[in-house]
């Protein structure tokens, strides 16, 4: 990659997406080509293409989808399936069509079998039967997947793609309905501390385990792959460590202060079990992640301790 190349992020106003753009301008990239979802909508395949004919960006990270956490996944089901396989198919072969050189795609972790050997490997992709709640989410994810192997196979396009684990830091979701659970949690042990409520409700039983990454080394981690790696399949990304819920409650209680008890809502659904990635493959390509959970914690708490939500969407006091 030279520092003059045209990239294209797919979703540069999202966690994801604009983490990406923070790390590529730290090291000295500054030619951007972006599209709100207003000004280009990635569902409209002639809109996709007609962009890419004008742009002919050189690389790209699709980090546009729908995301959300549990309940949304669950909710929203048909939304999930529709928009992600639309939205990345229309870029995966819009970019083919227009020589990209390279095409860096995002996944989730919820993409391996709901009761995967743990920690989860990359030969763990379609081996048995998915989680439930997001199965239409993993579904498209998987879809995306093929997708680069197909067109690298047929076509020789250079698309490689990611698996992040559970990710979270700045421009994350805090809607409650929608979010995933460590920005919820903190929302709501900031709001229960400042109304000096006795107790926070978490969903489940709290026994599910969870990896979390800090959204900022998940983007180091794609310039890195982006880089270094080409080839078929899919690559691991996250922190080879993980927590109960209940334990991360407990990790979010201390750091906002919150003194009331933590209840737990067994109505809610757990998911899966656990879903830790094994990440041997990204870490002999030369990467690690550095941010540590309870640094993260921290560094999230701090940014938003002062945030007052309407409807999910932050806005500081
Ligand atoms: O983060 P989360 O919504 O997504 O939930 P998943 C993780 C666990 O936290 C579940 C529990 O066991 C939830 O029941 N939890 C406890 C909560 N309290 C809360 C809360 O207040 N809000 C939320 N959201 N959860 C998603 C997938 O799964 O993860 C997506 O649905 C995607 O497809 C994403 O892969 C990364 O880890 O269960």
């Amino acid at each position: 990659m030279n520092k003059q190349d045209k990239i294209y992020i797919a979703g540069h106003r999202g966690m994801v997406g604009s983490a990406i753009r923070r790390v590529l301008e730290k090291n000295g990239f500054t030619n951007f080509v972006t599209r709100t979802s207003k000004e280009l909508d990635l569902v409209e395949q002639n809109d996709v293409r007609a962009f890419f004919e004008k742009e002919k960006p050189a690389y790209v990270f699709l980090a546009a989808a729908k995301v959300g956490g549990i309940l949304a996944n669950n909710t929203y089901r048909a939304e999930f399936i529709y928009n992600n396989i639309l939205i990345q198919s229309n870029i995966i072969d819009a970019a083919y069509r227009n020589g990209v050189k390279k095409l860096l795609f995002l996944g989730s972790s919820c993409i391996y079998p709901k009761l995967a050997p743990q920690p989860m490997s990359e030969e763990s992709l379609l081996t048995g039967l998915l989680e439930q709640t997001n199965e239409p989410y993993a579904i498209a994810k998987i879809a995306g997947i093929k997708m680069c192997d197909a067109y690298r196979s047929q076509y020789g396009c250079d698309f490689i793609s990611v698996m992040p684990t559970n990710l979270y830091g700045p421009n994350d979701n805090y809607d409650l309905k929608k979010s995933h659970v460590l920005p919820a949690l903190m929302r709501k042990f900031i709001e229960a501390k400042r109304n000096g409520d006795a107790t926070v409700t978490i969903w489940g039983t709290g026994s599910p385990k969870r990896e979390f990454l800090h959204v900022d080394d998940l983007a180091v981690a794609c310039f890195h792959l982006m880089k270094n790696f080409s080839g078929e399949g899919l690559v691991n990304i996250g922190t080879g460590t993980d927590v109960s819920i209940y334990e991360l409650a407990e990790k979010i209680k201390e750091v906002t202060g919150f003194e009331g008890e933590i209840v737990k809502d067994t109505s809610k659904p757990d998911g899966t079990p656990r879903k830790l990635l094994n990440i041997s493959k990204l870490k002999a390509l030369g990467w690690e992640p550095s941010i540590t959970l309870d640094e993260g914690i921290r560094t999230v708490y701090n940014n938003v301790k002062d945030t007052v939500w309407q409807d999910g969407n932050p806005s500081l006091v």
